[in-house]
């Protein structure tokens, strides 16, 4: 093939994605309650060993954009739209009105806000530092994250709380910076009880987001199990607004099955969010977008999730990759991220009600005949014994309807 001209290069990528078929209608992708961060698709590819990739980008662009393909839901970090130096004041009130207007004019809706409390300088030592000044001040990011929440019309606020940790040990006091932390979570809270009054609106559902590593050496909270831990430990004034937002990657990246952190948490009653992205175990936060390395996981964790009647929102936190042009982000990035989620989901719906699986999954609740002596552990294992090759032929079933083996493939040249 000959060189590619700059100028015929977008053409070609627009013409392999058209190609490549199986897409949504924007219409349809707008029937599920799927989120677009702010920081994703204004990611500029930057990272510790990486500079920038791609230009800047600001919130009337992206909402645009997603208005665009469908995505019916924004949203947003306080300091990813509002400068640091503008936060509650009459410049944060006029940004604000901004938004309102684009979220307005592209029919998208912000479903939630989230406090950066990890990049600026001040949270150097975590937003529950020694110095009471950092904490008050971390109060006052919080408070002011739901009051933008309630103005732009959220329902959701996370917390991921990166910086709560320590490169050295010795220095923190664990206790004492998780009480400190839960001071914050406890004003947000209030602040939230007090604003959803004055505006007749519902409160907030308060979201806990773990990353096991990143950016600190040592995470104080470093699974959803251990903010399951941390909301009914005591520490929270209101526990029952404080759940989860887990991130599919970031229980992977532990070691983790993120079906199970995802079953833990909605036994609790915590599921409330959900980050959806994919990556590999034991590695860094690659936040790849979500089927791209492990569909079927997560067709098992959607089969889960369907079954138990989670509604979503499913927020694509993911990183287009530095390899994708601006262009790419919008053409290639965000429409496949979504159109990969909504094709998983309803496999999932074909999951349940699919006849093989479900008369395997009750042939092995039924068991096999009870044991004359309901003590004796050989006779209750024969019993069983050939029931349980149903375990083996129920995952051959799973991966027939992911990858359509169910319905026969060759390759006709
Ligand atoms: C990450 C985190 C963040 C959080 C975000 C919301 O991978 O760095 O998941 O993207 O989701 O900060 O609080
Ligand atoms: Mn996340
Ligand atoms: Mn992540």
């Amino acid at each position: 093939m000959p060189p590619i001209p700059e100028s015929q290069q977008q053409a070609l990528v627009s013409r392999l994605m058209q190609a490549c078929g199986g897409s949504y209608s924007p219409e349809t992708r707008r029937k599920y309650f799927i989120s677009g961060p702010q920081w994703a698709a204004a990611y500029q590819g930057q990272a510790l060993f990486h500079a920038p990739t791609r230009p800047p980008l600001g919130f009337e662009s992206v909402i645009h954009h997603l208005g665009e393909i469908g995505i019916g839901w924004w949203t947003t970090h306080d300091t990813d739209v509002i400068p640091t130096e503008a936060l509650g004041t009459d410049r944060q009130a006029e940004i604000v009105a901004g938004i309102r207007q684009a979220l307005a004019d592209n029919g998208v809706q912000c479903s939630m806000v989230t406090t950066e409390t990890f990049y600026h300088a001040v949270w150097a030592a975590s937003p529950a530092a020694e110095a009471p000044e950092v904490r008050e001040y971390a109060k006052f990011r919080v408070c002011n994250t739901v009051d933008v929440g309630h103005e732009l019309g959220a329902s959701f606020a996370v917390y991921w709380p990166g910086t709560l940790g320590y490169y050295v040990q010795g220095a923190i006091e664990e206790t004492n910076t998780l009480r400190w932390y839960a001071d914050a979570l406890n004003a947000a809270c209030e602040r939230d009880i007090e604003v959803a009054g004055q505006r007749g609106r519902p409160t907030l559902k308060h979201c806990l987001e773990a990353k096991p590593f990143e950016p600190q050496a040592e995470i104080l909270l470093p699974t959803s199990d251990a903010m399951l831990a941390f909301i009914a430990s005591g520490l929270l004034t209101h526990p029952d607004m404080v759940g989860l937002n887990p991130e599919y990657l970031h229980e992977l990246m532990w070691g983790a099955a993120p079906r199970a952190a995802l079953a833990r948490a909605l036994l609790a009653g915590k599921l409330f969010h959900f980050d959806i992205n994919d990556g590999y175990r034991l590695k860094h936060d690659v936040d790849i977008g979500v089927g791209l390395v492990n569909p079927l996981d997560w067709l098992n964790v959607l089969v889960l999730l369907r079954s138990h009647g989670y509604q979503g929102p499913f927020n694509l936190d993911f990183k287009p990759p530095r390899t994708t042009s601006q262009f790419g982000v919008f053409e290639v990035s965000f429409p496949t991220a979504v159109d990969r989620f909504i094709t998983l989901w309803e496999m999932a719906g074909e999951v349940i009600a699919d006849p093989i699986v479900n008369e395997a999954t009750a042939a092995l609740k039924a068991g096999g005949p009870p044991a004359a002596a309901a003590h004796d552990a050989d006779a209750i294992t024969r019993a069983n014994r050939e029931l349980l090759t149903l375990h083996e032929l129920i995952a051959h079933r799973l991966v027939q309807i992911l990858i359509g083996q169910h319905r026969g493939r060759v390759f006709t040249g």
